[in-house]
């Protein structure tokens, strides 16, 4: 076999994505009519993007991100159990460990205090996965990311919270705010110039794992927010509404520890 043939059979994926992606660009083109001067707008614009780091957020606002997601999990999507979502481009490894129950702030971190508990369990049993992690990510009740902000420590909001042996866990945190993905980048001022906003609603990310378990990768919202019908990168999935309750019998708040009502 000639060299050539040998790659281009280990490359067969690569070549017929390549092709498809091809035709793709060129039929819309061909059919918008793209002149030379609207080609060099759109050249300088992606080595903008690169340039800036976006190509992640780019992905997530075509709604590729979530599509593949999908894909990808795909066979996990059962009814019964948490659903997957998008890991996103915000997320750091090594976050502080902690026992259940953890916190993922100081106590006089700004914004409505939220208890958030809830089992680890098996998709395939329902048995309780004892000692699972849950890393756990979220923006603050402004929301900014920590690692985007000068204002917050580092891993303000991260934390690898290890449930107990029944798969039981518990934690304090705040209810993050939006996020806004745009933030003057390239990625943010093509939503405007197209007229969509750069808001994904508040939301709190998840990657649960568990010895010898498929680690699941999530997000949670919480209901009522702006922006829950409209998240700029379309990951909002009805399940992964969070059912809170706001608490505000002064009994309750003292024994949790806290001077306000909270959920
Ligand atoms: C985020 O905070 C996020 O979670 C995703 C998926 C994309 C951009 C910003
Ligand atoms: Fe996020």
């Amino acid at each position: 076999m000639s060299k050539e043939l040998v790659t281009a059979i280990k490359n067969h994926r690569l070549i017929e994505v390549t092709e498809k992606l091809t035709m793709a660009i060129k039929d819309v083109v061909n059919e918008c009519e793209i002149k030379e001067e609207e080609l060099l707008k759109a050249i300088s614009f992606l080595n903008e993007v690169g340039k800036k780091g976006e190509f992640h957020l780019l992905s997530d606002v075509l709604g590729v991100s979530v599509l593949v997601d999908n894909i990808t999990y795909q066979d996990d999507a059962d009814a019964d159990t948490t659903l997957f979502n998008v890991e996103g481009p915000l997320y750091r490894e090594e976050a502080p460990i902690q026992q259940s129950p953890g916190s993922l702030c100081e106590l006089d971190e700004p914004g409505d205090v939220l208890f958030m508990q809830g089992k680890v369990i098996s998709a395939a049993t329902g048995n309780p996965i004892p000692n699972a992690l849950l890393d756990v990510w979220q923006a603050n009740a402004i929301g900014d990311y920590e690692n985007e902000d000068e204002n917050q420590t580092d891993y303000n909001l991260r934390a690898r919270i290890l449930a107990d042996h029944n798969g039981y866990y518990e934690f304090r945190t705040v209810v993050p705010a939006g996020y806004d993905i745009g933030k003057g980048g390239p990625v943010g001022e093509l939503m405007k110039a197209v007229g969509r906003h750069a808001m994904r609603p508040a939301h709190i990310h998840f990657k649960i794992e568990g010895e010898s378990f498929k680690t699941l990768t999530t997000q949670l919202f919480p209901p009522n927010v702006p922006w829950l019908d409209s998240d700029a990168i379309g990951a909002v999935k009805e399940p992964l509404i969070m059912k809170l309750e706001k608490v505000t019998d002064p009994v309750e708040c003292k024994k949790r520890g806290v001077t306000t009502p909270f959920y």
